[in-house]
C-alpha cells in the first residue's frame, strides 16, 4: 500500500493548509495520524496483531502500528492502532444541514409567550422506548438545568412535565392528549443497531394513526442526533450535544407562533 494519492513527495510534505484535501492533524500540518481501536473475536498473538495491520491498511492508513493490545478474554482481542490516514477530504464542499436559531434569554422567551401566545405552553418530555438515559433530557426540563443554564421548568411560561425514561411510545402520546402537549421533546441516547431510528419513527407513526402529528411540535434530542437526522426520520427539529433550555425553547415558541399565524 502506498500513499497514492499524493502525486509528488513534495505534496506528501506540504505544511501548508488546504481546505479542498484536508487530513487529519497529529502533531504537524497534512501527517494525517489518526489512532483507532477495535475489538477482534481472536485470541490475543503475533497473528492477530497482523491482522490488525491488515485490517487498518485496508481501512486507508498508511504505516499502520499497533500501539496496544490486550486479550480481554480467550477469544477477544483489543486494540489501539496509530497510522496514517491516505485519504482527504474537500472541506469547502460539505454541507450540513444546520438549525438556525436566534437564541434569546429565559426572560425573552417568557415574554415573547406572554406577549405573543399569552398563555403557557405545555411541554412534554421523556426519553423514550427502552432508553435508560435520563441525565440528557433532565438538562432540558429540570428546574437545576444544565451547566449554568436553567431547564424549562424554570420558566414562568412554560409548564413542563418530565416522564423521565424507558417511557413507551403508547404512554407518551396518551399523556400527550391528555395534557393537550404544545411540544413534545423525545430524548434518545441509545443508537446501538439504530434503535434510535427505530424508536423515534414508531413515535411518528403513532402520532400521525392518531392524527396529532400537525397539532404537535415534534422535537428529538441527544448525543448522536442532528437535525438532518431528525427531519428525515419526520420531526421538526434536532438537537445535539451543547444543547441549553433557552436554544431549543427560542425555536420551538417561534415556531408554534408560526404555525398559529400569530404576529
Ligand atoms: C450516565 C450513562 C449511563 C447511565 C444513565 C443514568 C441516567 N439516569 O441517565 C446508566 C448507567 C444507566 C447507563 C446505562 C447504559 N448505557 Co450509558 N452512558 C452514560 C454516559 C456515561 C453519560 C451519558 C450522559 O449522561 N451524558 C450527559 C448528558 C447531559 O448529555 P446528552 O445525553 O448528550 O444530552 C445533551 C444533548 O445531547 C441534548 N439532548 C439530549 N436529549 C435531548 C432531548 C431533546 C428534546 C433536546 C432538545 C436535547 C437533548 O441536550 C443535553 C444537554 O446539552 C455515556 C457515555 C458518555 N460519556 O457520554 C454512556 C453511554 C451513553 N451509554 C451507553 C450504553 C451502551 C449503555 C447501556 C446500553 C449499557 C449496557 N450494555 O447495559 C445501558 C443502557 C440501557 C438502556 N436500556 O438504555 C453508550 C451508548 C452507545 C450508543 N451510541 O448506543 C455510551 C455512549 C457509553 C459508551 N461509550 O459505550 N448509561
Amino acid at each position: 500500500m502506498g500513499g497514492g494519492q499524493y502525486s509528488t513527495e513534495k505534496e506528501a510534505f506540504d505544511k501548508n493548509l488546504d481546505l479542498t484535501r484536508i487530513k487529519p492533524y497529529g502533531d504537524t500540518m497534512n501527517d494525517g495520524k489518526v489512532q483507532v481501536s477495535f475489538t477482534f473475536p481472536v485470541e490475543d498473538g503475533d497473528k492477530a496483531i497482523e491482522a490488525a495491520k491488515e485490517l487498518t491498511e485496508k481501512m486507508g492508513l498508511k504505516d499502520p502500528e499497533v500501539v496496544y493490545h490486550s486479550a480481554l478474554d480467550k477469544k477477544f482481542t483489543f486494540f489501539v492502532v496509530y497510522g496514517k490516514s491516505i485519504h482527504t477530504i474537500d472541506y469547502t464542499k460539505i454541507q450540513v444541514e444546520n438549525i438556525e436559531v436566534d437564541i434569546m434569554s429565559k426572560e425573552e422567551i417568557n415574554t415573547y409567550i406572554r406577549e405573543k401566545i399569552g398563555r403557557k405552553l405545555v411541554i412534554l418530555g421523556a426519553s423514550t422506548g427502552t432508553d435508560a438515559h435520563t441525565v440528557g433530557i433532565d438538562a432540558i426540563i429540570n428546574m437545576k438545568g444544565f451547566a449554568g443554564h436553567y431547564g424549562l421548568e424554570q420558566y414562568e411560561m412554560i409548564e413542563a412535565f418530565n416522564l423521565g425514561s424507558q417511557v413507551t411510545n403508547d404512554e407518551f402520546i396518551k399523556k400527550a392528549i391528555e395534557l393537550k402537549a404544545d411540544v413534545l421533546l423525545v430524548s434518545q441516547t441509545v443508537t446501538q443497531k439504530d434503535i434510535h431510528v427505530k424508536n423515534l419513527t414508531q413515535l411518528v407513526d403513532l402520532l400521525e394513526a392518531e392524527g396529532i402529528r400537525d397539532k404537535i411540535i415534534l422535537i428529538c434530542g441527544g448525543a448522536r442526533i442532528n437535525n438532518e437526522l431528525a427531519k428525515e426520520l419526520g420531526y421538526d427539529a434536532g438537537f445535539g450535544p451543547g444543547t441549553y433550555a433557552e436554544i431549543v425553547a427560542s425555536f420551538f415558541i417561534k415556531e408554534h407562533v408560526r404555525r398559529k399565524g400569530y404576529n
